[in-house]
């Protein structure tokens, strides 16, 4: 295994942003730690990265709302691997769209549980790691929906909003010890995103990108490596990156 070579732990990559963004991050020479819930595609996404790009992968599979299971997995992760370079907090979801009222509170806390929750027991661990090497960059997967609300997001954007105000207080507190801490808040971007969101409802899901562009996974994958590769005198704090035909969250140019 080189040790020269540098290393990524990218949550939430068997889908979406984060397979596109453990994608870019070997394509540019990272060794990367990739984790889900999804065990064989996570096997698969190693397999194509280490054929593809000739780095070295590690497949970690837990759920990030479980505590027990973060730590046991990374702790699993030999003093080599321990040496992470870039921290990505991309898993995460919505779990429906109800408006307050009518909502459902196993998905309100499975929301919680991931996208705040989760964020939070990674973070803590590897962020030890990256102190006593006194280097990292750490981007957390935050959303237009932690930048405004609209009716039906009410809990995700909770979420959000508090991923927002971690990163920013993260970013404070680890100053001193040459930790990067950014945030990128992407608008629609069509990945398994609206299905999930849905339960599985393909028709519901795709209604939501009719008539634009979305965003791609790839273009949340370009932006995370300009963060990544700005000089270490630069840190980018805050991204907000969205389709062209979308303004707000509820402002979208659609054909009709
Ligand atoms: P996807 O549904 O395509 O991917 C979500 C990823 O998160 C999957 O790899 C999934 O892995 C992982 N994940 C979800 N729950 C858990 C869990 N409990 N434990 C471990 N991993 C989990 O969605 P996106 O790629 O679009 O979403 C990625 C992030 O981007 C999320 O934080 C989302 O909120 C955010 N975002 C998405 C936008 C969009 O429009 N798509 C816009 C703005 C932000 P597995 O199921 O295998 O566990
Ligand atoms: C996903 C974008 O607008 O559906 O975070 O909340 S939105």
């Amino acid at each position: 295994m080189s040790n020269l070579r540098g290393k990524a732990l990218v949550t939430g990559a068997t889908s979406g942003f984060g397979k596109a963004i453990a994608t870019k991050l070997a394509s540019q020479g990272y060794d990367v730690i990739i984790t889900g819930r999804r065990e064989e595609r996570l096997e698969s996404l190693r397999k194509e990265l280490e054929s593809e790009y000739h780095v070295n992968v590690v497949p970690l599979h837990f759920d990030v709302r479980k505590e027990v299971e973060c730590t046991s997995a990374l702790m699993s992760l030999g003093a080599e691997w321990r040496r992470i370079d870039v921290l990505v907090n991309n898993a995460g979801l919505a779990a429906g769209r109800d408006p307050f009222d009518t909502g459902s509170l196993s998905d309100w806390e499975q929301m919680i549980d991931t996208n705040l929750k989760g964020l939070i027991y990674v973070s803590r661990i590897v962020v030890q790691w990256m102190k006593e090497r006194q280097n990292g960059t750490i981007i957390n997967l935050g959303s237009i929906a932690g930048k405004e609300v609209y009716p039906g997001g009410n809990v995700y954007s909770a979420t959000k909003f508090a991923v927002d105000a971690l990163t920013r207080s993260m970013r404070i507190d680890l100053l001193p010890h040459h930790i990067r801490v950014g945030q990128i808040a992407p608008g629609a971007a069509e990945t398994e995103f609206s299905l999930v969101r849905f339960k599985g409802d393909a028709e519901k899901a795709s209604q939501v990108y009719e008539g634009f562009e979305p965003l791609h996974a790839e273009d949340i994958a370009d932006a995370v490596w300009f963060m990544v590769s700005r000089p270490p005198h630069v840190c980018i704090n805050d991204m907000v990156i969205m389709p062209a035909a979308q303004a707000t969250s509820t402002h979208f140019n659609r054909k009709s």
